[in-house]
């Protein structure tokens, strides 16, 4: 049973304070994982974590987009050393709980063609669920050909992850508790994007990858389905339940 599973930036971060983590969040989030992990060991869960207050401020200073590239080797470096600190807090976390975190960085796994394909090998990631590792992803900027490098998003990367892993199960942990319709009620489950497209805005702080819209529309495209829900759920995703919206 193989379980890919976003936090969002917003969650593990203070999306309007630059390079802020939430400690609270991230420590509930932790909890949550560590008890999950210790509960079965034949849990087999990727994690991936967005940019928030992290990446997404300095891909904006940058100009750099999932479709605006740049051949700055600085704005490189600052983008994926942003992403690499909030991954090593959010490792450091997990590793404080016991659970068997370790970092896979998206720049160096991966890159995007020129007709945009996202290349990200999951062998590696696979060795490490078999070693008894807990692989930590992140939002980050990848060499893009023909660009220089572009920004991919977690939300990439888990449908990237999932359907190269063969993933059961999606969990996508953002700050609200699913995906909401015009009076704020969750809307328990989406399978055609059109449905949903009227009520699905952007997100309010810096983001440069596009808000809840973008998000679905990604997930849409999994065969394996996906629980959008709030973080006081996470537990009941770890435990197998389906809170939230589901994306299928
Ligand atoms: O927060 C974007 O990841 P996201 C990461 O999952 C960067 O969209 C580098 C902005």
């Amino acid at each position: 049973m193989t379980t890919v599973l976003k936090l969002g930036g917003s969650v593990v971060t203070r999306k309007d304070e630059p390079e802020t983590v939430d400690e609270e969040a991230l420590a509930d989030a932790a909890d949550a994982l560590a008890a999950a992990t210790d509960a079965s060991n034949s849990a087999d869960v990727v994690l991936v974590h967005g940019g928030g207050s992290f990446g997404h401020p300095y891909a904006a200073e940058h100009e750099v987009s999932p479709t605006e590239g740049t051949h700055d080797a600085l704005a490189v470096r600052e983008i994926h050393g942003a992403m690499r600190r909030l991954n090593e807090t959010v490792c450091t976390a997990l590793g404080e709980r016991d659970v068997p975190a370790v970092p896979h960085h998206p720049y160096t796994a991966g890159y995007r063609d020129s007709d945009e394909t996202l290349t990200l090998p999951t062998d590696a990631v696979d060795a490490k669920l078999d070693e008894g590792f807990l692989p930590v992803l992140h939002g980050d900027v990848v060499t893009h050909v023909g660009q220089g490098a572009t920004v991919v998003s977690g939300d990439q990367l888990v449908v990237t992850l999932a359907r190269g892993l063969g993933a059961d199960r999606v969990g996508v942990c953002s700050t609200v508790p699913g995906v909401l319709d015009d009076d704020g009620e969750v809307i328990p489950e989406i399978s055609v994007f059109e449905d949903v497209e009227a009520y699905l805005g952007g997100s309010e702080a810096t983001d440069v990858t596009g808000g809840m819209a973008a998000k679905v529309r990604a997930l849409l495209a999994l065969d394996a389905p996906v629980s959008v829900f709030g973080p006081a759920a996470l537990e009941e995703f770890l435990e197998g339940g389906e809170p939230g919206t589901l994306v299928d």
